[in-house]
């Protein structure tokens, strides 16, 4: 599908960034299918728990679960907030991609599609509403580059800040599938993959037990 062989780096015990994993082609390829499934679902802004206040990033999902924010919580939903259908299937490349590098006996459930736009930032934070946290987290980036932020298990204790690219995949499993991590800043006006510019990163998770 368009993937190059490139060393893959430990980031940490259980992350792996596969650098470059899609050529220009295959990240043309993928986005074709993410921005065909975003006019069915289109991108909304989630609000932060409590607060009510609006994340810097929009969001849209594919598969059958979509992971859904709003001042009740975090949780995942079978619908569309604002349409009410639900949610497109997951892109073919990306079910591949899966299967390619996680090995993991079951297909992923939710592709959560973050778009940052301007100042959009993602603080640190864990990925636990999954009831599979034996199934690995695989992330693909497109677009603007991003400094992500990975630490350990705990809030505190050492990160470290990693420059990711478009065709970058990163898969997070074992002692990494708790690890805290978030997005720093995006280097607008880094790539022009992506019409209107901003960095899109689509996040594969597997929810329920196999
Ligand atoms: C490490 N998204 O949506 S992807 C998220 O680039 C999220 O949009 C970021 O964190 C983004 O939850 C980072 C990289 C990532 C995704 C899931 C992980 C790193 C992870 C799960 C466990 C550990
Ligand atoms: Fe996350």
């Amino acid at each position: 599908m368009g993937t190059v062989e490139t060393p893959t780096l430990t980031l940490a015990p259980g992350a792996t960034l596969w650098r470059g994993k899609l050529d220009v082609e295959a990240q043309r390829a993928l986005l074709g299918e993410v921005l065909a499934r975003v006019d069915a679902a289109p991108f909304y802004r989630p609000r932060m728990p409590k607060s009510d206040a609006p994340f810097s990033v929009e969001e849209t999902n594919f598969g059958p679960l979509g992971w859904y924010s709003d001042k009740s919580g975090y949780r995942y939903v079978e619908a569309h907030p604002a349409t009410g259908k639900p949610w497109p299937a997951i892109p073919p490349l990306l079910l591949a991609l899966w299967e390619d590098t996680t090995g993991y006996g079951a297909p992923p459930e939710c592709c959560l599609v973050n778009l940052y736009r301007g100042a959009a930032k993602m603080g640190l934070h864990q990925d636990r509403d999954e009831q599979a946290l034996d199934a690995p987290v695989l992330s693909v980036s497109l677009g603007d580059a991003a400094l992500f932020r990975i630490g350990g298990t705990t809030r505190k204790g050492p990160t470290r800040s990693v420059k990711l690219v478009s065709g970058d995949v990163l898969t997070f499993g074992g002692p990494a599938r708790l690890a805290f991590h978030g997005i720093d800043r995006v280097l607008e006006g880094t790539s022009a993959l992506i019409p209107g510019g901003g960095r899109i990163n689509l996040t594969l998770r597997r929810v329920r037990p196999k």
